[in-house]
């Protein structure tokens, strides 16, 4: 990782994430957006000490509310900001916003130094981070969403099928089922940023840490960026063996589903959850 500091610890924590988002060719341009839920007690403390005098911005009517989440602090990368940049100018690529007014609104506290917003996604990030603070009971506090090349590749080759997509991934790597039991939900072909995308994401990640939008990318849910990032790495690297095998003419075999029970039996500690689709051929 490089060396990067910065007075906001989180940025500190975050950006570096971003900008190796990039270096994987993940995230071209202004591709993708990342979102971060911060612990309120921590966050306020910091902009209370660096940032005493950052003045009350006007609250900006939210697309959908989320009632669940009023109070909360986000830290988002901005619309239009290329993840290339993190390091260079992260007071541009990131803002701190805080959802108020029962949900209804946000207002900018820092960042976004070049004027701007945050991410066109962000209410669709919003509605996963409700969804997946419920589901996960607090734990998951980052979202990320990458242009992923192999796993894009994918929707191109093969049936838009969660349990199909799925099983294809775990048996390519023996971790996979360990990484991911919850396993990869398809959304089907939707037009980014729209209240349609948004819900039928919602409905898929009430199963899954991880969604597919179709032709598009992935939307990941995880604690931290370094965990979300691991998540999203391992899914990508079992997308790759899909696409090689099935540039040279398809599997001859795939690890055995007797292995993956065997392997989600001795992992079953290290795993989220009991492992989806396993039982219901
Ligand atoms: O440009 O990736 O999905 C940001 C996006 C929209
Ligand atoms: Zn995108």
């Amino acid at each position: 990782m490089p060396e990067f500091s910065h007075a906001i610890s989180f940025v500190e924590e975050m950006a570096p994430f971003v900008r190796l988002c990039w270096d994987m060719g993940w995230n071209e341009a202004n591709g993708g957006n990342v979102s971060w839920r911060l612990p309120t007690d921590e966050i306020t403390a910091i902009l209370r000490r660096r940032f005493p005098r950052a003045k009350e911005n006007p609250a900006v009517p939210l697309q959908r509310a989320q009632p669940t989440l009023d109070g909360e602090y986000f830290l988002v990368t901005g619309s239009g900001q290329f993840f290339r940049h993190a390091l260079d100018h992260p007071d541009e690529v990131f803002g701190i916003v805080q959802i108020v007014n029962d949900g209804t609104a946000y207002r900018r506290v820092w960042g976004y130094a070049m004027g701007g917003s945050p991410t066109s996604e962000f209410a669709t990030h919003l509605v996963g981070h409700a969804v997946r603070k419920r589901v996960s009971g607090g734990r998951e506090r980052v979202i990320l969403h990458c242009h992923v090349p192999e796993f894009i590749a994918l929707s191109f080759l093969m049936p838009l099928d969660s349990r199909e997509l799925t099983l294809a991934l775990w048996q390519k790597m023996p971790e996979c089922i360990v990484i991911f039991p919850d396993g990869v939900r398809v959304v089907p072909p939707l037009l980014p940023g729209t209240v349609k995308i948004a819900e039928a994401s919602a409905k898929e990640l009430e199963k899954s840490r991880i969604i597919s939008w179709t032709h598009h990318g992935i939307f990941a849910s995880e604690e931290s960026p370094e965990r979300v990032f691991a998540l999203v790495e391992t899914v990508e690297k079992a997308c790759a063996i899909q696409r090689r095998v099935l540039s040279a003419g398809g599997p001859q075999r795939g690890i055995d589903m007797s292995l993956l029970s065997e392997l989600s039996e001795n992992f079953a500690q290290a795993m989220v959850c009991r492992p989806a689709f396993l039982n219901d051929a």
